[in-house]
């Protein structure tokens, strides 16, 4: 089957008002067929626990051991299921970043995460932008998170710090200051909670929100899970002057590194290359060109 074409576009209006706010809420991606469609399949991902072994699939906020899990993630869900692959939201999301970003814009990443009913722990006030490697570019990234259920302020859905989209890269720390833990979060010095917008979504509609744009999602506290996917999408880094550097994301000793260390070791590398050769299109020179200035301008 052809991929499917896009079928939604931005008005002006919506393209200003995003960069005005840093974020913008769309009635809809994709058909609710689809939404049937990927929430059965991640469901499937998270009951089998598709990426354990490699890391791939994790909590968010507690460690292995910590078996009351609450908020897990997937990474890179397509890596586990050729459904993802040439869905009508990844048609559309490529062309909302392509208007928001430019025509250079492509895919650098996705997830998807799951609160389970009654227990989905809140996801941390973080900035995207914070859990990058240290380099010395800069980078103009978007995510675009779709809910595949109602998402209301009760089951989660994402709320935003007004206006933090203008500011850099604000410091972080990992939950707790705990260095087991994936997760990390905004230092609460750095933001008031009273600048807090709640943004509820119908299922197959969509928040887009900038790299820097402080955001989280409350606890689900209603019967159904909250499941969401996020498509991410960036710009060729820009070079700049100084290596930025990230102390919260040095040392940390994560349950899924750990458990992805492993598996790289054990022959995993070669199936990440090939992977990573097919999302970022490095068959493509421009997109090679891109992928190997990054690499190079990386630090330890
Ligand atoms: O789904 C969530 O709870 C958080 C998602 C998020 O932070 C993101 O997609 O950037």
């Amino acid at each position: 089957m052809p991929a499917p074409l896009p079928d939604v576009v931005l008005t002006a209006e919506q393209i200003a008002s995003f960069h005005e706010h840093g974020f913008l809420s769309i009635p809809r991606i994709t058909s609710p067929a689809e939404v049937e469609l990927l929430r059965s399949t991640l469901t499937r991902l998270f009951t089998e626990r598709a990426g354990w072994q490699e890391g791939a699939q994790f909590d968010l906020v507690a460690g292995d051991d910590d078996h009351d899990s609450a908020l897990t993630q997937i990474i890179q869900p397509v890596n586990y299921a050729p459904q993802l692959r040439d869905t009508q939201f990844r048609a559309n999301a490529g062309a909302i970043a392509r208007q928001l970003l430019g025509a250079e814009a492509s895919a650098s990443f996705e997830h998807s995460i799951l609160k389970g009913a009654r227990e989905g722990a809140p996801t941390p006030w973080h900035q995207d932008e914070a859990y990058r490697a240290a380099d010395a570019f800069e980078y103009d990234q978007i995510s675009i998170w779709m809910p595949l259920q109602d998402a209301s302020a009760e089951r989660g859905c994402l709320q935003y710090i007004r206006g933090s989209h203008k500011r850099g890269v604000l410091r972080h720390r990992r939950v707790n200051d705990d260095p087991t833990v994936h997760s990390i979060e905004t230092h609460p010095d750095e933001f008031d909670l009273a600048d807090a917008v709640v943004c509820p979504v119908p299922a197959g509609g969509a928040v887009i929100h900038a790299g820097r744009m402080i955001h989280s999602a409350g606890p689900n506290t209603t019967d159904e899970p909250r499941l969401a996917y996020t498509l991410a999408f960036e710009l060729p880094p820009r070079p700049s002057a100084t290596v930025r550097r990230f102390d919260w994301n040095e040392g940390v000793e994560s349950a899924d590194i750990i458990r992805r260390r492993a598996w790289l070791r054990r022959g995993g590398v070669a199936k990440e290359v090939v992977r990573r050769a097919r999302y970022h299109e490095l068959y493509k020179p421009r997109r090679l060109a891109f992928e190997l200035r990054r690499l190079a301008g990386r630090r330890k």
